[in-house]
This record gives C-alpha cells, structure tokens and sequence, in this order.
C-alpha cells in the first residue's frame, strides 16, 4: 500500500466516503498535511485554521476546549473548508459502550457528526463502539479512525492490542484507517478469504524542531513518519501554529509564522512521500 500513488488508492473507498474524499483532497492539492488546531477560542481557531488553509488536506479540532463555543463557529469552520477544500476531523477519541457514543456523537452541545468528516475512537470497549459510531455516520458518509497506537511515551496501545484494531477494521468498513504510528496494517493479515485492504494512516506527533514537549508527547520529522515508517497523513498542532502562544509577538506576526509554517510542513510531508514513492 505505502509504495502506491495516494490517486490509486482512493478508489479501494467507498465513493461516498469521507476517506476517499481525503485522499481525492490531497492528490488535488498536493498535500498530506492535518492541521491540528488545539487552542481555546473560537478566534484564534478560525485565524489558524484561516492561515494554513492553502496547504492542508484536513483540519483537525479538539471542540470541547474552545472555551466560546457556538454553532456559528462551525458555521465559519465549513465556509473555510468550502472554500479552501479541506475536510475536518474532530479528534474525539471516543472511548465508550456503543450506546453513549451514539449519543455523543449525534447529539449534546457540538453535534459532531453534523460537522466532521472523520472522527476516532479507541477500541478498548470492543467492537461495539464501531457499531454506535457507525449507526449514526455511515448514513452521513463519514468514516472512522481507530487509535491503534499512540504518540505518547508508556502508550498502552501496542502489540496484541494494535493487531486486534486492524481486525476489527477488517469486519466495519466504517472503519478506514488508524491513528498510528507505522503501518499497523501490515502486522496483521487480512481475515481468512479476504483481500489485503487499503487502510489510511495518520500519525501525530509530528515536529521538525523538538523531539518532546515535556509531558509525554513524542515528536519525529515527516520524513521517518511518511518515508521510513509509511504513513499517509502528517498531523501537526504546536510545531504549527506555536508562535500564537508566544508572550510579546504581534499577532499580525504571530499569523504570518502560523502560514510560513504550515507551508514548511506541508513541503516536508509532501517530499516524504514522494522520496518513499521513488524508493
Ligand atoms: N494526538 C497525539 N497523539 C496521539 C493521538 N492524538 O498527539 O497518539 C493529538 C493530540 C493533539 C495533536 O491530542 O491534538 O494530536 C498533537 O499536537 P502537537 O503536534 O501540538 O503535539
């Protein structure tokens, strides 16, 4: 999977799905690039999202820590994906029995399947969590991560736990991918009497000028994520949009260094892929 072009791969998806979208996305704009954009007001999320918006094939929010929360917000947050051509994907994790992530997928103050094209959840409840997910998005063709590894030093999620992730992909097309670290697809084979299946990768933990942040998160280049360990998608937050948290820079500043970045990412993940195309 990792040698072929992202143009060959997204016809392995349904066609009215959120992840062939994606792929459909990043072959148009030349880009692998997820923004992830965790900060507390809705202005700064839309200044962020607003700045990198040429070079990213998908937003990635966390909705429940903006502190101003309101329907306009993602009103505004869709113009932008509209207009800039990317989609958006709420990194909810959701980690509950089917039921209750049904509920908190659909419904409360955020409504996230309404919005989001691509959402993930941790496989610890079991299978069942697919199933309440699903129930609510496949009829709105979204599709599902699963988070079969982890970014963060002492993960839990590895070995045993990662494999049976890819082999609950197997039995939900829902599922389309993983948030992953290498290509966990290609530890497990596929289920007896079935093709080996086109799964997505997206990897956070991705920065080019520090290798930690001191509380647990794991940075490495897009060049081992994309090229050496064969990842699709890069998913970059501080190494992004750092500068806005700085004391003292104007924000004219501030924002100027959010697009000077985002491009900076968007060229090294881009230059991964294809040095691991031609490899
Ligand atoms: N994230 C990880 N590691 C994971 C899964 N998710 O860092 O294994 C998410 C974080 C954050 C983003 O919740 O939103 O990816 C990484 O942000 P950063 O680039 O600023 O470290």
């Amino acid at each position: 999977v990792a040698a072929l072009r992202y143009e060959a791969r997204a016809e392995a998806y349904a066609p009215a799905s959120a992840a062939r979208a994606l792929l459909a996305t990043m072959v148009r704009k030349r880009s692998n690039l997820c923004v992830s954009v965790d900060v507390t007001r809705a202005a700064d999320l839309l200044a962020v999202v607003a700045a990198v918006a040429p070079h990213v094939c998908l937003v990635k929010t966390h909705i429940d820590i903006v502190s101003d929360f309101s329907d306009d917000l993602v009103v505004q947050l869709q113009a932008l994906a509209q207009q800039h051509d990317f989609l958006i994907f709420e990194d909810r994790k959701f980690a509950d029995i089917g039921n209750t992530v049904s509920l908190q997928y659909a419904a409360g103050v955020h409504k996230i399947a309404s919005w989001s094209h691509i959402t993930n959840a941790h496989l610890v409840p079991g299978p069942g969590i697919i199933d309440g997910l699903a129930a609510v998005g496949e009829p709105l063709g979204r599709s599902l991560l699963l988070l079969a590894e982890m970014s963060s030093a002492g993960t839990l999620a590895r070995g045993e736990y990662s494999r049976e992730c890819v082999r609950a992909a197997y039995a939900h097309p829902f599922v389309c991918g993983f948030i992953a670290m290498h290509r966990v697809d290609d530890d497990e084979a596929p289920p007896a009497g079935q093709a080996k299946k086109d799964f997505l990768i997206l990897t956070p933990g991705v920065g080019l000028d520090s290798t930690g942040d001191g509380r647990g998160q794991q940075y490495r280049t897009p060049d081992e994520v994309v090229r050496a360990s064969g990842c699709d998608v890069i998913i970059v937050g501080r190494g992004i949009y750092g500068a806005l948290l700085k004391e003292g820079v104007a924000r004219a500043d501030a924002i100027a260094e959010v697009t000077r970045q985002g491009e900076r990412y968007r060229d090294a993940g881009w230059q991964a892929y294809e040095a691991r195309l031609g490899a």
